[in-house]
């Protein structure tokens, strides 16, 4: 019997001795990580809007994604930008596509390159010429013309180009293509302002305008998509309370995007939705608040003196709002879109142009005519109707893009 307990009691202090000593604790299991791309918009949606640092946003699953905001496999990966160009966010300006990319200008461009464009007609005027004469000033006269360059402007390049062939200076068709092109930065490079804006208030207050259909709405979409994707936090203010739709269509990108959307009441006062979205905005600490407003009202005066109105509370809300107001052309509408760009320009202290649907015409001139005639820089372009189709204008990459090389070269 003793035996019989010795035995159980040294097998029960073998297994306590294994238990406590020898067994390791069982790990726990790994959880699998969440899918970040799935978790985070949700998540997100409850974080404080606004980061200390500027960081990438996540997006919800309807909105377009931005390249920058996922971490892709290092072969699918974007080349890290030069040291050289450095992201031009650190210095505030909203820099909202890679700085110079001439191929997918030149893309949205096809229009003005192709035979019948542009830069088309001029590749055929100057194409195989062994003879410089007098006539080419006339023919590229007609083709300047034609191209929506408008008279004023036309003449302003003929007249140098004329000066230029008296002495001598153009003898070849290639020196002739690089004249053209100097004239066009030379209009397009107005006082060495750049494309883009300076994010320069806290909030910055941009405020759109322009005639209905121009593309105001659809700009304040793509430049919430690209502000957002860069880190900045938007407020986007439904300044167009004459139509219903409008206020609808500013919701589906604020939905898209992430920004809050501040809307009055229908066919209340644009002016009091503008000074309430700055209001929200600075007590969020937003950096960006881009205005929508209408693009007709019952007569053109109205409208101007609405725009007015707006522009003058926006000041009330925030000393030095609106710090850009930006005036959004239909660059399919050609001398139309110059009449029409006059009026606003007489109205409004505009500060710089949006030349929308240059993808749809093949005038690509018009850029240079309306640019010239109001003294205003181009700020962005927009070549589609998707939200990476806007790009921040740099007249270098614009001249390359529309009357560039490769074909200079077979022409010269
Ligand atoms: N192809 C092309 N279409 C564009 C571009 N920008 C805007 N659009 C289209 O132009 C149409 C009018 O754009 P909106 O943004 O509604 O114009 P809006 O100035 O807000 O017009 P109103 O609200 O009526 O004053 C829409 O169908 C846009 O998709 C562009 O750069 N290229
Ligand atoms: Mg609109």
């Amino acid at each position: 019997m003793d035996m019989l307990i010795y035995v159980v009691v040294g097998i029960a202090a073998l297994a306590a001795i294994y238990f406590l000593f020898i067994r390791k604790p069982e790990q726990p299991k790994e959880l699998p990580k969440p899918a970040a791309e799935e978790k985070l918009p949700a998540k997100r949606k409850d974080e404080p809007k606004l980061a200390e640092k500027p960081k990438a946003k996540a997006e919800p699953a309807a909105a377009p994604k931005p390249k920058s905001e996922q971490p892709a496999p290092p072969s699918e990966r974007e080349p890290e930008p030069s040291p050289e160009e450095p992201p031009s966010v650190e210095s505030g300006r909203a820099s909202l596509t890679p700085r110079v990319n001439v191929q997918s200008l030149r893309k949205g461009l096809a229009k003005s390159r192709a035979d019948e464009g542009f830069f088309g007609k001029l590749k055929a005027l100057l194409t195989g010429r062994k003879e410089i004469d007098d006539d080419i000033a006339a023919e590229i006269e007609e083709v300047l013309l034609a191209s929506d360059v408008g008279v004023a402007t036309t003449e302003s390049i003929l007249a140098r180009l004329k000066e230029r062939l008296a002495k001598g200076d153009l003898s070849d068709s290639s020196k002739i293509w690089q004249a053209l092109r100097e004239e066009a930065r030379r209009i397009l490079d107005v006082d060495g302002k750049a494309g883009g804006f300076l994010l320069r208030g806290k909030p910055t207050v941009v405020l759109l305008v322009g005639v209905n259909g121009a593309g105001k709405t659809t700009t304040i979409g793509k430049l919430a998509t690209k502000l957002s994707a860069e880190g900045h936090t938007c407020v986007l203010a439904a300044g167009d309370t004459f139509r219903a739709a409008a206020v609808q269509q500013l919701v589906v990108w604020g939905d898209r995007v992430g920004c809050e959307v501040v809307r009055g009441k229908d066919g209340g006062d644009p002016a009091s939705v503008v000074f309430d979205s700055i209001k929200k905005a600075s007590e969020q600490g937003a950096d960006v608040v881009l205005a929508d407003t209408a693009g007709r009202l019952h007569t053109k005066a109205n409208l101007m003196t609405e725009m007015t109105k707006i522009a003058k509370t926006a000041g009330k809300a925030l000393d030095g709002a609106p710090h850009e107001i930006l005036l959004v052309v239909d660059a399919t509408n050609g001398q139309n879109a110059l009449a029409q760009a006059k009026e606003f320009r007489d109205a409004l202290p505009l500060t710089g142009l949006v030349l929308t649907k240059l993808d749809g015409t093949a005038k690509g001139g018009v850029v240079l005519g309306i640019s010239d005639t109001l003294g205003l820089p181009v700020r962005f372009i927009g070549l589609g109707e998707r939200p990476d189709d806007l790009h921040e204008f740099s007249a270098d990459a614009f001249v390359e893009a529309l009357l560039g090389k490769e074909i200079e070269d077979k022409a010269a």
